[in-house]
């Protein structure tokens, strides 16, 4: 994040001659491609349990480590925001299926709260049956509005007793209580549920938790922790995926994965070996972190290279980077039975050295430097810029690594510029048809992709942004204790790509853009005239009952000085 803005100002100079001088823009974007995606293609959307839920202490649930973090009142939350309602997901399940009804999506990916159906993280100690009945009823009605639950077991919200007593993923005994959550959430929702992450975007829960605190749990154990974190992970993942191959495979006949999320590295000047090199390292460093081990066994070489040399030039014995047992690597391969990938933006890159002396930290192993271009359009995020062609390459990337595998797309998506018309939310709509499309061009490249899903169902929770960033298709009016839900035009516009199952020709797409934001400026009329509605609301709730209760005191006393007067 930070050397983006650092960098910014004087490499642009540089990124845009070079540009200029090695490449004429992205060729493959120039052409919009219309078609259809294969038949079958499963499109949805998606939320995760802390961003949405809300009811942080009902029923039974203990508090995560998100609880904790956006709870102590340190400023870690823009403007201390929590989620202690948030969406107020927990108690509108059956209106919120209605929207995925009305989105005509075919599957619904959305995550399970540990600390909700194991109030202190160890199943041994107490399954907290409110929890697994919530879980239930939802996925019930899901299936029965014929949407395919794709479930998470962990989007971040651990268990907080788990982070006070072993001090969370830093410590190895969180490797065997998460394969007992897996195995309680496998035993009771396997019989409906087909499709399983078991961790969403490790890399930035170890990276933002352990390594610059950003996140929850908040530690900076700068060029160690994350490692560790992300070593504890995928063995927790691995061991997952075995307590599922060889207890529920067999009767339940679904599919567990990992999702990662990476952005795009392109060379800044593609010219450059060393250029090429930086750039394949930002992505070994980010996707495959993760996925060479589940894919090939191991850490990427790139990895235990640089961390390795760098470690011993610290003066350290052995590399901070961790190592697999010959016996851990054969566990750990081929435990995915899916690839789940997240993208969202793309990044020029660039090598630079770094001096060891600089001391040990993620930024310093990989030696490279991050940039934007200027000219890409950014959607009201600081860090996420429009580059659709970005994701097409990275979708070759994964196949052509790890052996083509069969890819879900679990995340892509932006949050809607700052002061577009809160529904009309044009930038998200071109941001998702550059975005689709480029996808639509990879699986006519080859690339084996099953499914999509967009991010996200609602606004919602943003992590340490707290609710500026909007990336719902549908508005959540987060001031009103009701959290009404609005459809914005992206709505009108998802839902023509999924019901054509694709792109048919110009002349249909177009008329889907106008109409979409047709409707949408009929809602914004809806929506100006909430904050009436809910101050009739007030009325009703609070002002009539308060008059009521007043005018039976007074008319009680009048009476009883009546009666007084009589006798
Ligand atoms: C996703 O991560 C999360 O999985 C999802 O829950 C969330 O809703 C979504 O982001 C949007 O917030 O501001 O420069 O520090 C995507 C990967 C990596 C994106 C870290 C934000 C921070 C960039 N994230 N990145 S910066």
């Amino acid at each position: 994040m930070k050397p983006v803005r650092v960098v910014t100002l004087w490499w642009v100079l540089l990124l845009v001659s070079r540009l200029g001088a090695t490449r004429k823009g992205a060729p493959e974007e120039a052409s919009f491609y219309y078609g259809s995606f294969p038949l079958g293609f499963s499109w949805g959307v998606g939320s995760s349990a802390f961003q949405t839920e809300g009811a942080w202490d009902q029923d039974g649930k203990g508090p995560s480590i998100w609880d904790a973090f956006t709870h102590s009142g340190k400023g870690k939350v823009l403007g201390d925001e929590t989620a202690d309602v948030a969406c107020d997901g927990y108690y509108k399940v059956q209106e919120d299926i209605v929207l995925l009804r009305e989105l005509h999506v075919s599957h619904y990916r959305f995550s399970l709260s540990w600390p909700r159906l194991l109030p202190t993280g160890i199943r041994a100690d107490k399954v907290n049956k409110k929890g697994i009945k919530f879980y239930n009823d939802f996925i019930d009605a899901l299936l029965k509005s014929n949407i395919t639950p794709i479930v998470t077991l962990h989007h971040w919200d651990l268990p907080q007793l788990l982070q006070v007593k072993c001090g969370g993923w830093q410590n190895v005994s969180m490797i065997s209580y998460f394969r007992d959550y897996a195995d309680l959430c496998f035993e009771a929702f396997g019989d409906r549920v087909k499709h399983w992450i078991t961790f969403s975007d490790p890399r930035t829960m170890a990276e933002k938790g352990y390594e610059t605190g950003r996140h929850a749990p908040g530690l900076q154990l700068h060029g160690t922790g994350l490692y560790t974190a992300a070593h504890h992970i995928i063995k927790a993942h691995a061991q997952a995926w075995h307590s599922y191959n060889s207890t529920w495979r067999g009767k339940q006949q679904g599919l567990v994965g990992i999702s990662l999320n990476c952005d795009w590295g392109e060379p800044v000047d593609i010219s450059s070996p060393k250029d090429i090199d930086a750039a394949e390292r930002y992505l070994q460093f980010c996707l495959g972190w993760f996925a060479n081990p589940i894919y090939a066994g191991d850490y990427p070489q790139v990895m235990k290279d640089r961390i390795g040399k760098k470690s011993a030039e610290q003066g350290l014995d052995m590399s901070r980077l961790p190592v697999f047992s010959l016996q851990e690597k054969s566990y750990i391969k081929g435990t995915s039975d899916f690839l789940g990938l997240g993208h969202y933006t793309t990044r020029y890159i660039t090598e630079r050295n770094y001096s060891s002396r600089q001391g040990p930290s993620y930024q310093n192993d990989r030696d490279l430097v991050e940039l934007v271009d200027p000219n890409w359009p950014d959607l009201g995020s600081k860090w996420l810029y429009s580059v659709p062609w970005g994701f097409r390459r990275l979708l070759h990337f994964a196949q052509t690594q790890y052996g083509n595998p069969p890819i879900y797309v679990t995340e892509n998506g932006a949050p809607q510029k700052l002061h577009c018309t809160q529904l009309c939310d044009e930038w998200r709509i071109q941001y998702l048809k550059g975005y689709i499309n480029e996808m639509l061009k990879a699986i006519k490249d080859g690339v084996n992709i099953k499914g999509y899903t967009s991010w996200s169902l609602l606004d919602k929770f943003e992590w340490e942004k707290g609710y500026s960033d909007r990336y719902g298709f549908y508005y959540v009016e987060f001031n009103n204790r009701n959290k009404p839900r609005y459809p914005k035009a992206s709505v009108q516009y998802y839902k023509k790509i999924i019901t054509a199952n694709g792109f048919p020709n110009p002349r249909e797409v177009e008329s889907w853009y106008l109409k979409a934001l047709e409707t949408c400026s009929i809602n914004n009329q809806m929506l100006a005239a909430e904050p009436l509605l809910s101050h009739m609301q007030m009325v009703t709730e609070i002002v009539v009952p308060t008059v009521c209760t007043l005018c039976i005191l007074i008319s009680a006393v009048l009476l009883l000085l009546l009666l007084r007067g009589q006798s």
